[in-house]
């Protein structure tokens, strides 16, 4: 297997270090090199924040260094998302959240980006969003998925009421994700799947629409 681009370690860094300008840069390098921005997204930036989560719980950075490193991220995202290959839309409509009492959104904003690629429309909700709204768009959109997020084990209780109203109420497919998530919950919650990276998610998403259209 070929070594991974040094652009990739690069951007982990530079999110790391909590060095905004180095991250931009090296979006725009791993462009000039030809690295996928997907990749760039998912194994340099994201791999720069979850370090930054291991500093965290080893309690070298606090929440102002983890906000600021998020802020970075985002920066850096800006730069590449652009640039990510975009299949002519005709998928469905997804509509995705994180849960209500959850602020941490770069992971739900990756899925949505790769989502949005692979040609759904995405209808993004944003963070911290409650059942009853999530509700009142998948009708209101008629979306054929959820896609719902969460970062927290406080909130997954948040996320399996979400899943149990939706699915009460709706014939969407919902897909839940998040670190805290695995397979045996998200079947325990009533999910129809679940993913662990935005790829996942996308795959995911293809073969519940594709079942939808059947
Ligand atoms: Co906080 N935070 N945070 N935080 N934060 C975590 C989650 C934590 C694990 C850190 C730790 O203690 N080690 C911990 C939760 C512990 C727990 O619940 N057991 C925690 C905590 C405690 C908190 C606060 C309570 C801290 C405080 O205030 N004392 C507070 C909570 C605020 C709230 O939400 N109510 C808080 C605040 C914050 C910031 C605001 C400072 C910031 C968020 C910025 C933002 O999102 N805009 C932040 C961050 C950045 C983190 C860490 C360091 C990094 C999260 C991240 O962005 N990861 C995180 C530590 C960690 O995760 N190791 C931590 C990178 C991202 C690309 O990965 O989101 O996992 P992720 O997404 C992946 C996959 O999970 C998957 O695909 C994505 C891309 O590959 N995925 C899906 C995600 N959604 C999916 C949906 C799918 C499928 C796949 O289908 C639909």
């Amino acid at each position: 297997m070929d070594a991974p681009p040094p652009v990739l370690e690069d951007l982990a860094r530079s999110v790391l270090e909590l060095d905004r300008e180095g991250a931009v840069r090296a979006a725009g390098e791993a462009l000039l090199a030809g690295v996928p921005p997907e990749t760039a997204i998912t194994a340099g930036l994201a791999e720069g924040m979850r370090r930054v989560g291991e500093r965290f719980a080893a309690k070298v950075y606090f929440v102002p260094e983890v906000l600021v490193a998020g802020r970075i991220f985002y920066a850096a995202m800006e730069v590449l998302a652009p640039h990510v290959a975009r299949q002519p839309d005709a998928a469905g409509t997804m509509v995705c959240a994180v849960v209500e009492g959850d602020f941490h959104d770069i992971g739900k904003n990756i899925v949505k980006l790769m989502v949005e690629a692979a040609g759904f429309r995405v209808v993004d909700l944003g963070k911290n969003v409650p059942a009853e709204r999530i509700l009142e768009a998948v009708e209101r959109e008629r979306a054929d998925l959820v896609g719902l997020s969460t970062l927290m084990t406080p909130t997954l209780d948040r996320m399996a009421r979400t899943v149990k109203i939706l699915k009460e109420r709706t014939s969407a497919a919902v897909l839940v994700g998040g670190a805290p998530v695995d397979r045996a919950f998200a079947a325990k919650i009533g999910a129809d799947g679940t993913a662990p990276d935005a790829a996942g998610a996308v795959a995911l998403a293809r073969e519940f629409a594709g079942r939808r259209r059947r």
